[in-house]
């Protein structure tokens, strides 16, 4: 048991830590960054504790993962169970039921009461490449819209996909073809302001898909219904929806990609039921199964099926005690409401960010949902110029203080909320205490 405090026991890093990440700088590729180098000995609910002996409040969650917290015992206990069992015999070889059930709940928990279908994969990344395959398979047509600031993974189909070149692109091309991007419902930024946003933005993308791409070309629509790494932009109401509608009436598959905003994060099982709209496919990972790998693309039954038998698996994908996890993981969103407990998570940050703001004059945007928040920060709040130095001089302070915290967006000036939703709000509290200290100290 860790006790769901703070401690403080060395400087952040401590030494055991710094000795560590000696050994880290010796061994591991210098590509494989890392935001906070405390070496993690334990993790519970909201806490995080290191090598050291510090106890970190965790505003993280492993970029939105561990929703269901760390350590969580439902989870433990699956997957104890499961590796007792067995722990891998390939479902494309000798199938079990827990690949099943996750597939079930699945189709249960996402958008629609249609037919659907699920197929298992072990990361993000993967299941978009899935997805992509699937929508090309069952239209017959190569060409993929997505979006400025969006983020789909790593992978060479995935980076062609994502907007952000430094650090996911630069020098990994030739990148995959048949990806044309359009531009963002993005309200804080939209030239002709957030309230023309919705109707300005979705013209543009139906005018730019018709003119420079053909309708009948187009296999696929992707969108982060909350944009995640590119800033946690939520479009305004109205856009995805009439997104996923002109898509319908062009036979274009709509795919969102809810692999960062899905499994009661926003505050719903998805970030797509807040805009009313049933996705054609669905791509989820992170929080699905506790900190497992798993990933899915769940969707109707007529394109998911229209892919030939043997087109779509891996060694790994659907592995079970991944499953296990992830049955554990749904299980206790369902029994803990972990959707409404997102919602009083808003209702506890937005406050203290609006007065945050207020006080300070150098937040020009707060966003989100549930416990996907966000602040944007400015060094001019009527330019709106992106203050990056600022966010990672807060990002630094929070860490110092034992808060870990993650930034984000294209410009690099967005500072992102993700607790664990089981986080209790003392830590909450505490934990924007800290940030409040922190923006004190860089301003
Ligand atoms: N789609 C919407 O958020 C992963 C990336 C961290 P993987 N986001 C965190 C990093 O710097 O690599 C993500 C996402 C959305 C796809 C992905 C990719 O998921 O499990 O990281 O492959």
């Amino acid at each position: 048991m860790i006790e769901q405090q703070r401690i403080l026991a060395t400087a952040i890093p401590g030494p055991a830590s710094t000795e560590l990440h000696q050994r880290k700088l010796a061994t591991v590729a210098s590509g494989v960054g890392t935001g906070l180098p405390v070496y993690v000995e334990a993790a519970e609910g909201g806490i995080v504790r290191d090598v050291d002996g510090n106890q970190l409040i965790d505003f993280g969650s492993g970029i939105a993962v561990t929703s269901v917290g760390n350590r969580n015992q439902r989870v433990i206990d699956a997957v104890t169970a499961q590796i007792n069992d067995f722990t891998h015999t390939c479902f494309m070889v000798t199938p079990y039921e827990e690949y099943v059930a996750v597939c079930e709940e699945l189709a249960d928990v996402t958008p629609g009461d249609h037919e659907k279908r699920s197929a298992l994969f072990n990361s993000g990344a993967e299941a978009v490449e899935n997805a992509v395959k699937i929508a090309r398979s069952a239209t017959g047509r190569p060409a993929v819209v997505t979006f400025e600031h969006a983020y789909h993974g790593r992978t060479n189909l995935t980076m062609a996909l994502t907007a952000k070149n430094m650090p996911y692109k630069q020098g990994f091309g030739p990148f995959a073809g048949e990806i044309y991007r359009a531009p963002m419902a993005y309200p804080y930024r939209w030239p002709g302001g957030p309230q023309a946003c919705a109707d300005e933005a979705l013209s543009t993308v139906i005018d730019t898909v018709h003119a420079q791409v053909g309708e009948g070309n187009t296999a696929a629509v992707i969108l982060e219904p909350i944009q995640g790494e590119g800033g946690f932009i939520v479009p305004p109401p109205g856009f995805v929806a009439g997104l996923a509608d002109w898509c319908r009436e062009h036979g274009i598959v709509f795919i969102a990609d809810e692999i960062q905003s899905g499994f009661c994060r926003t505050g719903d099982w998805f970030a797509s039921d807040h805009e009313g709209v049933v996705p054609d496919l669905i791509t989820t990972a992170k929080g699905i199964a506790g900190g497992m790998p798993l990933a899915a693309v769940t969707g109707r039954a007529d394109l998911m099926d229209a892919v030939h038998a043997g087109g779509l698996g891996g060694t790994y994908g659907g592995n079970p005690v991944a499953c296990a996890a992830g049955l554990a993981s749904i299980e206790t969103m369902r029994e803990d409401d972990l959707a409404g407990r997102a919602r009083e998570i808003e209702a506890l940050v937005v406050p203290r960010l609006r007065a945050l703001a207020e006080r300070t004059g150098v937040i020009g945007d707060i966003r989100g949902r549930g416990a996907m928040l966000a602040i944007e920060l400015v060094s001019d709040l009527e330019a709106k110029t992106p203050d990056a130095a600022l966010a990672a001089a807060v990002n630094a302070g929070c860490h110092s203080r034992g808060l870990i915290t993650l930034t984000c967006g294209t410009y690099g000036n967005v500072f992102r909320f993700l607790p664990p939703l089981t986080i209790g709000d003392e830590l909450l509290t505490e934990g924007l205490d800290i940030l409040e200290e922190a923006f004190d100290a860089a301003l």
